[in-house]
């Protein structure tokens, strides 16, 4: 982990600036009516979930650039998401990837409680084949039109249960890629029905106290038709499955321009809203770092939320899913987990009374200058003051430059070159 003194020097040497800026905009937030120590506590108590496959560098179906220092195992990834909480304290959790990080899990719980971490939801994968199985994915994992390879990736999904109980985990999330690249290809309904039918036998699985959550996407890799294309395929997978099934929602996997806000609403009217992957998408599912391009579409969602948090009984399992290409994924995900605190918190300063009387009154322009005033305020000396609070970094991005982890890790971890495309 970083040196803690490195932190704390960082810290002493912003402390003034801190200071003068969150006192001028607690003033500033008081003359609106808000609290702004209500605030901090609001960003203190908010947690996102780090995807182990984050912290190494993505790629594209093109070709992958591996950088310096590149974990070379769960053990090495963990270590990465423990700095990334330790500068950050907004990413308690980390979500496994199984069979990525397949490990003995008395060392995965042992590793985690040595860097300070928990384990969110984990991650099946049937998308890609195995050096050691039986049966190809190739034409499919779950929907497959041979039972003994759906019985096979319900088999994984079932061993994903078993190794995420062990490490005191209380979600699966399923995400798969089968589809059709021609029309006529498949059965758009019997490959659904088989679908779901294999599903209910992971559900079947499922511990008392576990959820599970299908994660839907709208093409790639199967580009003309999608098993699980859409978040209305998704209610219904969730729907069918029971109680214990909910939609998982990765703002990337949508067709631009879609109103994802309006997607969670209505999942959250359906009691079937389970968790997010948070990244950022201009074209497709580009897999970008979450509130670089449409940070206010990110506000937008984290104001539902907000807004039904207290009549809804959300229970949600925020995790980010990127894939970092250019940067140094450790930066990526610092930066992220602090961009989706920032719309959470923005969304918490919403004057919703004044809100709910501009749309009863039907002023259209006051209504949504209410949500310009919260998205347009700068709560950075907020997030700054959680930060420092909780001993974690006031400029984490500073810090950990600062810190040398990257030199020092690169020294131990071989550069591993991949000529292959690699979207992991
Ligand atoms: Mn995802």
């Amino acid at each position: 982990m970083i040196d803690k003194g490195i932190i704390e020097a960082q810290n002493d040497a912003l402390q003034a600036d801190l200071t003068a800026d969150y006192e001028a905009l607690g003033a500033r937030l008081a003359r609106r009516g808000v609290e702004i120590e209500a605030l901090v506590a609001r960003a203190m108590s908010f947690g996102v979930a780090v995807p182990s496959w984050g912290t190494g560098t993505g790629g594209t179906r093109f070709a992958r650039f591996p950088g310096e220092g590149e974990p070379r195992g769960i053990m090495d990834k963990l270590d990465d998401c423990g700095v990334i909480h330790q500068l950050t304290a907004a990413t308690p959790k980390v979500s496994l990837h199984i069979p990525w990080d397949k490990e003995d899990p008395a060392l995965l719980r042992e590793k985690a409680e040595e860097v300070g971490l928990g384990f969110d939801a984990m991650n099946s994968n049937t998308f890609q084949d195995q050096p050691d199985q039986a049966h190809s994915y190739k034409f499919g994992s779950l929907s497959h039109t041979d039972a003994a390879t759906r019985r096979q990736a319900v088999e994984h999904n079932l061993e994903c249960i078993e190794i995420g109980q062990a490490i005191g985990s209380k979600a699966l999330t399923v995400w798969i890629g089968d589809g059709s690249n021609f029309p006529g290809q498949t059965s758009l309904s019997r490959q659904f029905d088989r679908y779901l039918e294999a599903m209910k036998q992971v559900y079947a699985g499922l511990p008392e106290d576990w959820r599970i959550f299908s994660e839907h996407k709208i093409y790639e890799p199967a580009f003309y038709s999608t098993v699980v294309q859409d978040w209305g395929t998704s209610l219904m997978t969730a729907q069918e499955l029971g109680p214990k099934a909910q939609c998982l929602v990765d703002l990337g996997h949508h067709a631009p321009n879609v109103n994802i806000e309006m997607i969670v609403a209505r999942l959250i009217r359906a009691g079937k809203l389970g968790g997010f992957h948070f990244n950022d998408s201009k074209y497709g599912d580009d897999d970008l770092d979450a509130g670089t391009i449409e940070p206010f579409r990110l506000f937008l969602v984290f104001n539902e939320l907000v807004e039904l948090e207290d009549t809804s009984g959300l229970d949600l399992a925020h995790m980010i899913d990127q894939s970092h290409n250019v940067t140094d994924p450790i930066e990526s995900l610092i930066v992220s987990a602090c961009e989706i605190q920032r719309a959470f918190v923005q969304a918490s300063l919403v004057d919703r009374t004044a809100l709910e009387g501009f749309r009863d009154s039907n002023d259209a322009l006051m209504a949504t200058a209410t949500l310009r005033a919260a998205f347009r305020t700068d709560v950075e000396p907020i997030l700054q003051m959680s930060r420092q609070r909780a001993e974690a970094a006031i400029d984490p991005v500073s810090a950990y430059r600062a810190s040398g982890w990257r030199a020092r890790v690169a020294a131990e971890r071989p550069r591993v070159t991949g000529g292959g495309g690699g979207i992991v």
